[in-house]
């Protein structure tokens, strides 16, 4: 699977989600700025706002989920 580009713009411990600003992921989905869940749950405590990240996203049990991200 193709990786996609994104900037964190938030993290919210509480909920376990992300908001990530986007680049065109390779589902079809155009750039935008949406919250994702996180399949590993540690890394809510390892990204903070303004990071820029590199990541695969899938649909797991119909919400948008970040299964693997890197910080180039
Ligand atoms: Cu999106």
């Amino acid at each position: 699977m193709q990786m996609a580009d994104g900037i964190v713009k938030k993290v919210d411990k509480p909920t376990g989600r992300i908001t990530v600003s986007h680049g065109p992921l390779p589902n079809g989905m155009p750039a935008m700025t949406m919250a994702f869940r996180v399949k590993d749950a540690a890394w809510i405590d390892k990204l903070k706002e303004g990071d820029k990240i590199r990541f695969m996203a899938e649909q797991i049990n119909g919400a948008m989920t970040l299964v693997h991200i890197e910080r180039p």
